[in-house]
């Protein structure tokens, strides 16, 4: 019976916590290609511990090596690989908070700006009182914005969907 209710609980957390992580194609529609300008794409998203990142593109013209720190990442020092991958969808998941560096490890890419930045925030802090600010992030915003409305409605759901389930439970 109680082990019932633990077992609801425990699968409405890991629901929740999918709902409330997001995947960021990096690059956007444009994905991880030389012509994409990673710089102005990272600025306008919000990282948290949890999400992931996709990174698209042709397999076999580009890879995507992770690359130890800031100076390797600006001189473009492939020699400090983290990890690399290749096929083409790869998935990185951010799963602490702190700066992580990507690079395309093919020869030249990196050089000619194929690479991204990436800061992750600590999940938990509700990060976004700044509704009235300048006009400036006004482009960006709504989106990102809605979108955690919708998280946070899923959310809502999920936990009155676990209340009524618990409790049916203790019913029987
Ligand atoms: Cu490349």
């Amino acid at each position: 019976m109680e082990n019932r209710v633990c077992l609801v609980l425990v699968f409405v957390a890991l629901i929740t916590k999918e709902a409330m992580a997001a995947q960021h194609a990096v690059g956007g529609s444009q994905g991880w290609e030389e012509s994409t300008d990673f710089s102005s794409w990272a600025s306008g998203q919000k990282f948290k511990v949890g999400d992931q990142l996709v990174f698209k593109y042709t397999s076999g013209l580009h890879s995507v090596v992770e690359l130890g720190g800031e100076s390797a990442y600006k001189s473009c020092d492939l020699g400090t690989a983290l990890n690399s991958m290749n096929t083409g969808n790869d998935v990185v998941k951010l799963n602490k908070p702190g700066t992580r560096y990507f690079a395309c490890g093919t020869l030249g890419h990196c050089g000619q700006g194929m690479k991204v930045k990436i800061t992750v925030e600590s999940g938990t802090a509700p990060s976004t009182p700044e509704s009235s600010s300048s006009s400036s992030s006004s482009s960006s915003s709504p989106a990102a914005s809605s979108a955690s409305a919708m998280h946070s409605y899923f959310a809502a759901f999920v936990l009155l969907t676990a209340l009524v389930a618990t409790s049916l439970l203790y019913m029987f």
